[in-house]
């Protein structure tokens, strides 16, 4: 039994360590090319969940201004790349205006799940929030070429050399410049107790992110507490990371279902982010 305490207090102090020493990341870098991603990972595809869609920007050179459509259908958001809407004489090219004067165009991703959902709110988000004296024109409803949104900004009216700037391709640094908010809350129907960072597998990293979650407010992939209640206790404790490491170190009890895979779950905790994506 002392053995096993001495074990279990070594994870505890590699793992509290780790968490305040390693960055921890799961994003990828599936990007094609420099260009627009959306959603919290880089997938072309996103399942839309709570009520907010996140814009992503790489481009290795600065940006001074980029215009590009949404496509409205039925359960999809479309980044189109043409023609917006059946109308031939709308045309929306999804463009970044980069420092060397090329104009970047791209092929759309696409959120899915959007049900009956409609787009309520686009709004600036951290890197352009930064930008004084720009410029945002948002249409939402737009008179001809069908159902679709444009968005079109400019980084420099007052020309005060505003720009974006050119993120680390290699850092898979993304820049966040937009949020589209729809009038509707989507909640994964499935989660995965403990896959802390959403990669498919439980592992020490998951037990890294837990207790950065819950103690530091920080390395949030998902906002989704249930998720992070590791034993289903409906509670957030130390009890919950340190159910992980057992299971892995110790062969304690694994957490509790759904867990080995994802699976429906009940919690008073509440989630607005499936982990299950
Ligand atoms: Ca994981
Ligand atoms: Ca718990």
């Amino acid at each position: 039994m002392r053995n096993v305490g001495f074990k279990l207090s070594c994870a505890l102090i590699f793992i509290f360590s780790l968490s305040i020493s390693t960055e921890v990341s799961a994003q990828t870098c599936d990007l094609p090319d420099d260009g627009i991603a959306f959603g919290s990972d880089f997938n072309e595809t996103h399942r839309i969940q709570g009520n907010k869609i996140p814009i992503y920007l790489r481009s290795t050179m600065k940006v001074h201004g980029f215009s590009f459509g949404i496509q409205i259908s039925e359960d999809t958001l479309t980044f189109k790349d043409r023609t917006l809407g059946p109308d031939d004489e709308r045309l929306f090219e999804n463009i970044i205006s980069r420092d060397d004067g090329k104009p970047l165009s791209f092929e759309g991703n696409q959120a899915t799940g959007l049900g009956d959902a409609a787009i309520t709110k686009v709004e600036k988000a951290a890197t352009l929030l930064e930008i004084q004296g720009d410029f945002l024109a948002v249409d939402i409803a737009p008179q001809m070429g069908g159902s679709g949104i444009t968005v079109g900004y400019l980084v420099d009216l007052v020309q005060a050399g505003n720009v974006i700037p050119a993120t680390d391709d290699e850092a898979c640094e993304a820049h966040h410049i937009l949020d589209i908010s729809l009038d509707t809350v989507f909640v994964g129907k499935e989660i995965r107790r403990g896959d802390c960072n959403g990669d498919g597998s439980v592992n020490i990293n998951d037990a890294i992110v837990c207790v950065r979650n819950l103690f530091l407010g920080t390395n949030k992939f998902f906002d989704c507490n249930a998720m992070l209640d590791v034993n289903g206790d409906n509670l957030l404790t130390t009890a919950d990371p340190i159910v992980i490491l057992v299971w892995l170190f110790l062969e304690g009890a694994p957490p509790a279902d759904p867990f080995r895979a994802c699976g429906p779950f009940e919690s008073e905790l509440g989630c607005n982010e499936s982990n299950c994506i």
